[in-house]
C-alpha cells in the first residue's frame, strides 16, 4: 500500500482546470442543449456506429475545507445501479477505501422504466419499498422516483442524459459530478481524513503516466468498446470496434502472463477500471453485445486477474451479477425485444486463482 504523494500533482490539475474554466461555480455546464441524447440507445453517429456523449457535471470534491465542495464525513451520496461498470467502480473506490461511514449509497432497481408519464423515456426508477427489489432501496434523501428527478433538482433545464452514477451533496442539494473517472480520483485521494483506508493510494504519483496510458486504451478499446459492439446499428463499425477490444483483451492476457496486475505489481485504478468490464464479460457481453470472438474464460491469465481482484476484501460486494442481467438483457429492447435472460453461465469469481505466485 502506496502511501499518498500526489498533492501537488493534484493541485496542479485542479489549477488548471480551474483555469481553463473546466468547473466553475456553476452548478452544471452550460454546454447541453435540448437535443442531447436522452438515453445511450441513442447516441448514434450517421455511420451506425455508438458515441458516447460526456457528462455534464463536473465540480469537484477537495480536501481543501474552503472549497465549494470540501471533503466532509455524511456530507455526500453515491446514487449507483450494480449494473452499471461505471457506477461499480466508484462503489469499488468507496469500499476499498473504507469509505462507507462517510459517504452512503443508494442503488436504482436495474430494469430500465417510463420515467415520467408525459413522454416515452425510460431510464433509473427506485424501488417504492426496501423489500420491491433485493439490494434497491428508495431515494432516502430527496423522495424522488426517478434518477431523472435527482437531474432536475440539481437543474431545473437540464437536457442531458439521466446516468449513474450520481455523486449527490446533501447540504447544497445539488449534483457533484456525474463522471465516474473524476469520482474515482476524489474518493481516492479527498477523504483521507475520514477513509478507514488512507494510506491506499490507487492512483500514486510514480504510476501516473502508466495508470494515465493504460486508461486510455483500456477505455477506448475494451470499457467503451463493448458498447460499440453491443450499440453498432451497422455491421462495419460493430466489426471494428470487434477488431479493437480483441486486440485489447490480447494485450491484457500479455502483460499479465507476466506481472499480477495490469500496471505492475501494484493494484491500482487501471485495475479496477478494467475489472468492471472483464466481470460482465461472458455473463453479458459475450452474448448480450455480440463480443463472442473469445470468452474471458478462454483467456487464463485475464480470468484468474478477474478472480484475483474480485477476492479482495469488498470487491464483491459491489457485483451484483441478478442486477446486470437484469438490467442488460430487460432494458434494451431493440437487442433483446423479448427481454429473456439467459440462464448461464455462472461464473465462479471465488474459485483458486494462483496470482498470488507475483506477490504484491
Ligand atoms: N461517463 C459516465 C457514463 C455513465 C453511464 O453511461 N451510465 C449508464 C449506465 S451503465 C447510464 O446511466 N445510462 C443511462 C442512459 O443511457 O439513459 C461515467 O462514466 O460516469
Amino acid at each position: 500500500m502506496t502511501l499518498s504523494l500526489k498533492l501537488p500533482v493534484f493541485r496542479a490539475y485542479f489549477v488548471s482546470r480551474l483555469q481553463s474554466g473546466f468547473f466553475t461555480n456553476l452548478r452544471f455546464s452550460s454546454k447541453h442543449t435540448p437535443q442531447m441524447a436522452r438515453s445511450a440507445l441513442d447516441e448514434m453517429s450517421e455511420t451506425g456506429a455508438f458515441t458516447r456523449t460526456p457528462s455534464t457535471f463536473r465540480n469537484f470534491i477537495s480536501k481543501d475545507h474552503a472549497s465549494q465542495f470540501p471533503a466532509e464525513s455524511g456530507r455526500y451520496h453515491l446514487y449507483i445501479s450494480y449494473a452499471c461498470p461505471w457506477a461499480s467502480r466508484c462503489y469499488a473506490f468507496l469500499k476499498l477505501k473504507g469509505l462507507e461511514k462517510a459517504i452512503s449509497i443508494t442503488a436504482v432497481k436495474p430494469k430500465w422504466e417510463r420515467t415520467k408519464e408525459t413522454d416515452e423515456h425510460m431510464g433509473w426508477v427506485f424501488p417504492t419499498s426496501a423489500v420491491e427489489e433485493p439490494a434497491a432501496e428508495p431515494d432516502p434523501l430527496n423522495g424522488a422516483k426517478t434518477v431523472r428527478e435527482l437531474y432536475e433538482i440539481a437543474s431545473a433545464n437540464y437536457a442531458g442524459k439521466y446516468t449513474v452514477p450520481v455523486l449527490w451533496d446533501k447540504k447544497l442539494k445539488t449534483i457533484v459530478s456525474n463522471e465516474s473517472a473524476e469520482i474515482v480520483r476524489m474518493l481516492n485521494s479527498e477523504f483521507n481524513d475520514v477513509a478507514e483506508n488512507a494510506d491506499l493510494d490507487l492512483y500514486p504519483l510514480h504510476l501516473l503516466a502508466q495508470i494515465d496510458e493504460v486508461n486510455e486504451w483500456v477505455y477506448d478499446s475494451i470499457n467503451n468498446g463493448v458498447y460499440r459492439c453491443g450499440f453498432a446499428k451497422k455491421q462495419q463499425p460493430y466489426e471494428e470496434a470487434m477488431v479493437k477490444l480483441y486486440e485489447a483483451l490480447d494485450r491484457c492476457e500479455m502483460i499479465l502472463q507476466k506481472q499480477r496486475y495490469i500496471c505492475g505489481n501494484t493494484l491500482t485504478e487501471a485495475d479496477i477500471r478494467l475489472f468492471v468490464t472483464l466481470i460482465r464479460f461472458d455473463e453479458v457481453y459475450a452474448v448480450h453485445f455480440k463480443c463472442n470472438k473469445k470468452l474471458l474464460r478462454e483467456y487464463p491469465n485475464l480470468f484468474n486477474y478477474t478472480k484475483d481482484i474480485y477476492q479482495i476484501p469488498g470487491m464483491s460486494d459491489t457485483v451484483n451479477m441478478d442486477h446486470i442481467k437484469k438490467h442488460y438483457y430487460g432494458s434494451h429492447p431493440s437487442i433483446n425485444p423479448y427481454g429473456i435472460i439467459p440462464v448461464g453461465p455462472n461464473l465462479d469469481f471465488s474459485s483458486p486463482h494462483g496470482r498470488e505466485r507475483f506477490g504484491s
